[in-house]
């Protein structure tokens, strides 16, 4: 397959105006007819123009241009798409009709018009459109869309406004990938939206009959994201109606269709019953992500896939800040950053590390990335930092009003800012353009009165960065005194050369420097600390990621020195560690964090950090062990603390009573080690809601104990799919090693373990790979496992199976017999006959 270059981007040689689509609907044989009127493009270089199209898997009935049929030998069709030789083609404009077949029920990728539980769906990002009519698929072509659907089913749905039953204006031009079609027996939940020019909006979420008592909370979100746009970004909701529809059978979180939001029903259903305090907090965020889209992303597009952060970058970054806004800024930075170095770090410290903007790419789909997302919406964080509140929100103006209806690159956002900055931001665009995770390392130097702080940007230890150019990094610092206090304000440091000096004058004592307070760039600060010092910040820095990264760096530190078979004592920091879990004026949800180990997966990049091979057996028992030193130093408190963080009356998702939750679980899990698992007995068989419910069956399966919960949670909740995804998931990722195999094995001949629904398949075989310990035995048997599966599903959905490929994508961390055995298998799936260009794509890199 050819790999596609951003220098090669062209403009096409037609644009095109309008479209009518109509479908007539049917499960094995659509018939989709679709008229389109293309113009010349000015800019194009000489002709004539042949009429080239985007297409697969489509049976051509029928094309005419300007009404005269097209005989079959004047239009060449191949597994890409047709053309039609440029002398049959009115180089000026014409009309161009056509009708094809298409087989929804055929559809296992998931991409394209699908059915999905008896309903018909689409998702059309990045290149499913292409598979439901031919056209130009390509996000630089905006155009208007009517939409006729003829069907049986009571609900047709499709973007913009309601015309009549089955049949849809949408006003703004939009790009094929935000085109949506719904069809089904579906139940809507309804309310509305007054936005703050006076423009009724009605929110609709359609779902399947039954659901209708779950979409709460997500209505409830959606109202308090439009709300935040435009108190904080100053954009309003531009149609009659938003609708939102709940799908089973998807292959991402959701998509923000113009007016017409597709959703993963996990990112959408939830009741108190059936949904944890984290999947609230995921809906919340999600729906917020893909209503955000609306601006960024679809009145404002992106001209060609390489620009995808354009959209997504920000439009994270934006529902990071809306679920701070809603709960605390403190532990979403924390949260936010976890997800960061458990995702993008170790993705950009391996083979499918790529630029923020990739120049390259063989299947787009491949490159729905953290470095895309997170990574991606860290540099807008940077940019803010850089240029200061209200520029940043000046620039966002302005980038609304000069690019609104177009499809634009990177350079375009840049521009703004360096038009309303002054700045010069070519520096600032390398972090689009470089790969890799700079690693910031630190001197300092105390003379009479003078502290020097020397940075200085460097390759990380993959060897990723060398030969790069400095960035820009944005280190915000504080200065701490002995007794805690700060001598100097906090300032926001410079790094944009390879090394620089800054100097402090007029101290009294050398201070304790605070580096990268709130991670204010996306780097890895090596940062030579000894234990007292660190011990210092965990108590003392008022700035809370600070606070809650010294804790952290004190834990990765034992752990990594456990894992290498040395006797360790933790008691010190397990004792600073009581301070903080029973300082009742900390946030409880901060507290939480704050007891929770770092993962084992954290564990084994740090050990990299140092220089050392990992071996994930010996993790997952240093992690063990060092909770039971946390616990035995906790243990006359546990009980307390658990009993304490009780939430009375009905349940609330809000982040108050989720973080005294998150907290009592954090204490019960510590003393579960103590009790033998009593408590958690004790809350498994008495919970209310699924959060505790939950969180006391993982603790119960990781000791060993969960066989009768297991047997209980799978007969209350047999007939919920989206909480028999969770039994399946936490029994994969929980099992203690020795035993997780078998149980996925077994799993796996599950009468319900069906495969080819997306969340079925990642709770089960992603939950396994995605336990160190489990899937890294050391007879190899864990990739042989994952390897079958992910043959089997590709077959079917290439998508999924590509992404799931990712968690081979850290395989040179550990030891060669391991890697022997990886790469073994890596070949094996290679050699498929059959293998999709996504999957193939993913192997070829992990294997180069
Ligand atoms: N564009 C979707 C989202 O990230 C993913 N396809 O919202
Ligand atoms: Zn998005």
């Amino acid at each position: 397959p050819p790999t596609i270059r951003l220098v090669d981007y062209q403009q096409p040689a037609f644009w095109i105006e309008k479209v009518n689509l109509k479908f007539a609907l049917h499960p094995t044989a659509t018939k989709v007819t679709s008229e389109i009127t293309f113009h010349a493009n000015a800019d194009r270089g000489d002709g004539p123009h042949d009429l080239r199209l985007d297409g697969r898997d489509l049976k051509l009935i029928h094309a005419s241009i300007d009404g005269r049929d097209l005989a079959d030998d004047e239009v060449l069709c191949d597994a890409e798409g047709l053309s039609v030789p440029a002398d049959l083609v009115p180089q000026e404009g014409f009309t161009w009709r056509c009708t094809v077949e298409i087989n929804p029920e055929g559809n296992t990728a998931l991409e394209g018009l699908y059915m999905s539980n008896g309903m018909y769906c689409t998702q059309c990002e990045a290149q499913g459109f292409r598979k439901i009519t031919y056209y130009l698929d390509r996000p630089d072509v905006m155009a208007r869309f009517n939409v006729k659907i003829e069907g049986e089913a009571p609900v047709l749905l499709s973007n913009g406004n309601k015309i009549n039953h089955g049949s849809w204006q949408d006003p703004w031009p939009k790009p094929a990938y935000l085109f949506a079609l719904v069809a089904g027996e579906l139940e809507v939940v309804e309310d509305q939206f007054t936005t703050r020019s006076g423009r009724d909006v009605v929110l609709q979420i359609f779902v399947r009959k039954g659901d209708e008592d779950k979409c709460d909370y997500a209505m409830d979100a959606l109202k308090r994201s439009m709300r935040w746009d435009e108190e904080h970004y100053g954009r309003e909701y531009d149609l009659d109606l938003f609708m939102i529809v709940a799908v089973d059978d998807f292959n991402m979180g959701a998509m923000e269709n113009k007016g017409l939001n597709i959703f993963n029903s996990r990112l959408v259903l939830a009741t108190p019953e059936t949904a944890t305090d984290a999947n609230y907090k995921a809906i919340e965020a999600v729906i917020a992500h893909e209503y955000f889209h609306n601006w960024t992303g679809n009145r404002i597009t992106c001209r060609d896939w390489f620009q995808l952060c354009l959209k997504e970058g920000l439009t994270v970054f934006r529902d990071q800040k809306f679920s701070g806004d809603m709960r605390s800024h403190s532990v979403q930075r924390i949260e936010d950053v976890l997800t960061l170095r458990a995702r993008q770090f170790p993705e950009d410290a391996g083979p499918l590390s790529h630029p923020v903007r990739p120049e390259e790419y063989i299947e787009i789909n491949n490159f729905y990335t953290a470095t895309v997302y997170e990574k991606g919406a860290e540099v807008i964080g940077m940019l803010k930092r850089l240029v200061g509140d209200e520029t940043y929100r000046a620039a966002c103006d302005l980038y609304f009003e000069r690019h609104d209806g177009q499809a634009c690159t990177i350079e375009d956002w840049i521009r703004v800012f360096e038009d309303v900055s002054g700045q010069d931001l070519t520096q600032f665009k390398l972090w689009y353009q470089q790969n890799g995770t700079p690693v910031v390392s630190v001197d300092e130097d105390f003379s009479q009165g003078t502290y020097r702080l020397t940075l200085r940007q460097d390759a990380d230890a993959s060897g990723h960065r060398i030969d790069k150019a400095a960035q820009v990094i944005p280190v915000m610092t504080g200065f701490l005194d002995t007794d805690g206090s700060e001598p100097l304000p906090e300032q926001c440091l410079i790094l944009d050369a390879a090394e620089k000096t800054f100097v402090f004058e007029g101290l009294t004592a050398k201070p304790v420097v605070s580096l990268l307070r709130g991670f204010s760039a996306p780097v890895i600060l090596d940062h030579t600390m000894d234990s007292d010092q660190r011990m210092f910040l965990f108590k003392h820095d008022s700035d809370t990621f600070n606070k809650w990264e010294a804790g952290r760096g004190i834990a990765l530190d034992l752990l990594c020195d456990m894992a290498r078979g040395q006797l360790v004592k933790g008691a010190n920091f397990a004792d600073a560690l009581r301070t903080i879990a029973l300082d009742g004026a900390l946030d409880p949800n901060f507290r939480a964090l704050m007891l929770t180990l770092p993962s084992e997966d954290a564990i084994a990049v740090h050990m990299g950090h140092l220089g050392a091979v990992p071996d994930p057996e010996a993790i997952h028992r240093a992690r063990h062990d060092l909770k039971k030193t946390i616990a035995k130093q906790l243990a006359s408190d546990l009980p307390e603390l658990f009993a304490a963080m009780r939430v009375r009356g009905p349940y609330s998702p809000d982040a108050d009573a989720a973080g005294r939750r998150a907290l009592r679980l954090a204490a019960l899990g510590l003393l579960s080690l103590l009790d033998d698992c009593a408590a958690a007995q004790d809350l498994y068989w008495g919970a209310d809601n699924m959060t505790e419910q939950f969180a006391a069956l993982s603790i119960l399966i990781s000791a060993g104990k969960g066989a009768d919960a297991i047997d209980a949670f799978y007969k209350q909740w047999k007939d919920e799919g989206l909480v028999l995804d969770k039994w399946f998931a936490i029994q994969a990722g929980t099992t203690p090693p020795e035993a997780a195999l078998d149980v996925v094995r077994a799993l796996g001949e599950h009468g319900d373990f069906n495969w080819k629904n997306p969340n079925r398949f990642r709770s089960l075989i992603g939950g396994f790979a995605t336990a160190p310990a489990s899937f890294h035995r050391a007879d190899g048997r864990g990739y042989e496992f994952v390897a079958d599966w992910l043959i089997k599903l590709d077959a079917l959905n290439p998508q999924t199976t590509a992404r799931m490929c990712g968690v081979f994508g850290t395989w040179k961390r550990y030891d060669k017999k391991r890697q022997t055995l990886i790469s073994t298998q890596l070949r094996r799936i290679q050699k498929t006959p059959t293998l999709s260009k996504d999957t193939g794509e993913i192997i070829g890199k992990l294997l180069a």
